[in-house]
């Protein structure tokens, strides 16, 4: 497709006919030259390259005009404010570079292990165009915790012809090289649910001819941490048509997914498209995983709210969510019935033993996925899709076998209504001295977490996290093996 606009190509022919079609295109009357009259130059024409408000120089805009009428409405003319505050502190929890330095909330202080979104770019071009926020942790300092560098989501990028405001400006394809362009890559995708296939149809947003596709997705941080420690290579999701028009993506998981197509033409032009899909499954949700998942059986475990310092194994009965008794194949006294309604099968049936849960008919709440033993690239995860609210759930981490030796470094990741709210043991503020296994009984046991969700009218929208520490410290993992209880 050809990216003119035939409107405005018929108000400049009609206009060149007294005067020179201004570049600025407003319908305002910008002139070329500025004359001082009092109906020109208003300030959000000029160009955004244009460092001063021509209306005080004796110059005009510096838009290019190449005089080629299906291409000079390139320009910009409303580009939005940066709002950069330069010069000042960074304002705390916004998630925002309001000093505009290249650091997001820099000098404030946060909770080790807190993942809160961000923008790494001018405060005023989040959320514009192909802007998409990412992530950010909180990182162990010490005497202060701060915030670790602002990762994943869409910054401001180089502007490219694919009919998508990639500098986030406010205007799409603002470069004079955006004559014709045959890609409109999309900006905001439908949100998907975990076990559900998500379908993306390349053709729909590129339509030039096509010698091959390739399409590649990246994960949260346990398939982060699967790229570099699995062998063959495992993530969370699988993919089908990879090297054709539409991809198919089935997420195991909630979280946020960055896919990427390239298209290469068959004039050798390749096309790249670049966006996000966020997966959200409802309820709180503990993901476990670790850089040795092929040789150690390392066990999640959740417990649920209570104030009686029950234990977590066989002895607390089902006051606690783990391979003994959560599984969907799980029966007797010991399932955890906290008395919480079950969901339907979707929610379930497409995990690792979704089998067991068909059997059974429905999901548990709460449930465990998987027992993961020596499973290459497989993490487990507790679901609990309806939560009580402001009651307060505890995570802990048992290292149960190690048939390789030596210290696992497990990491730990808090989604409370589909989002990522925290993550626990990820680079550099990994888990140290996790390295005696023990089963039950003696094995190594990371208390990470308590987690009081926030659940309106049935829905989880977020949670509160308290880290545990070591008793009697502010900071560090609290890993132990003599205290077996709560
Ligand atoms: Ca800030
Ligand atoms: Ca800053
Ligand atoms: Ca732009
Ligand atoms: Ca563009």
């Amino acid at each position: 497709m050809q990216r003119t606009s035939f409107s405005r190509l018929a108000t400049c022919a009609f206009i060149l006919v007294m005067a020179a079609c201004g570049p600025g295109g407003s319908g305002q009357g910008d002139d070329i030259v500025d004359d001082g009259d009092a109906r020109i130059d208003a300030p959000t024409i000029d160009a955004p390259t244009d460092a001063v408000d021509d209306a005080t120089t004796a110059y005009p805009d510096a838009m290019p005009f190449d005089g080629n009428p299906q291409c000079d409405d390139w320009m910009c003319t409303t580009p939005v404010p940066d709002n950069c505050a330069i010069g000042t502190s960074d304002v705390c929890g916004d998630g925002l570079d309001n000093n505009c330095n290249g650091q997001v909330d820099e000098g404030c202080t946060c909770t080790a292990g807190a993942v809160q979104q961000c923008f790494q770019g001018p405060p005023g071009r989040r959320n514009q165009g192909a802007c998409v926020d990412g992530m950010m942790t909180c990182i162990e300092g010490g005497e202060f915790d701060y915030w670790g560098p602002c990762n994943g989501g869409i910054r401001p990028g180089a502007e490219a012809c694919d009919s998508v405001d990639n500098n986030c400006n406010g205007c799409a394809d603002d470069d004079p090289a955006c004559c014709v362009v045959n890609l409109e890559c999309p900006t905001s995708m439908p949100d998907g649910d975990p076990f559900t296939p998500y379908v993306i149809n390349g053709s729909t947003f590129y339509s030039g001819t096509v010698t091959s596709w390739q399409w590649t997705v990246t994960g949260g941080p346990c398939d982060q941490l699967f790229l570099t420690t699995t062998n063959p290579v495992r993530q969370s999701f699988t993919l089908a048509g990879q090297n054709t028009s539409t991809l198919t993506f089935t997420p195991t998981l909630s979280g946020d997914y960055t896919i990427t197509v390239r298209i290469t033409a068959t004039d050798g032009t390749v096309y790249t498209c670049t966006f996000i899909v966020h997966i959200r499954g409802p309820g709180f949700r503990v993901e476990m995983c670790s850089d040795r998942s092929a040789t150690t059986d390392i066990d999640l475990h959740v417990h649920r709210p209570e104030t009686d310092a029950s234990g977590w194994f066989f002895g607390a009965g089902p006051n606690t969510c783990y391979y003994g008794n959560c599984k969907g194949s799980a029966t007797g006294a010991n399932v955890p019935n906290w008395g919480y309604a079950n969901s339907p099968l979707t929610e379930c049936q497409g995990g690792p033993e979704g089998m067991s849960w068909v059997t059974l008919g429905y999901c548990r709440n709460p449930r465990l996925d998987i027992d993961s033993i020596n499973r290459n690239g497989v993490p487990e995860n507790i679901n609990i899709d309806r939560p009580q609210n402001a009651k307060t759930y505890r995570v802990m981490v048992n290292f149960y076998g190690n048939s390789g030796g030596g210290a696992a470094h497990p990491l730990i990741n808090i989604y409370c209504g589909g989002y990522l709210r925290a993550t626990y043991g990820q680079a550099p503020d990994i888990v140290t001295g996790f390295d005696q296994s023990g089963g039950d009984s003696s094995g190594d046991m990371w208390r990470v977490v308590d987690v009081t969700p926030t659940v309106v009218a049935g829905v989880t929208t977020d949670c509160t996290l308290t880290p545990l520490h070591p008793p009697g410290q502010m900071s560090g993992y609290w890993v132990d093996t003599a205290l077996r209880g709560y």
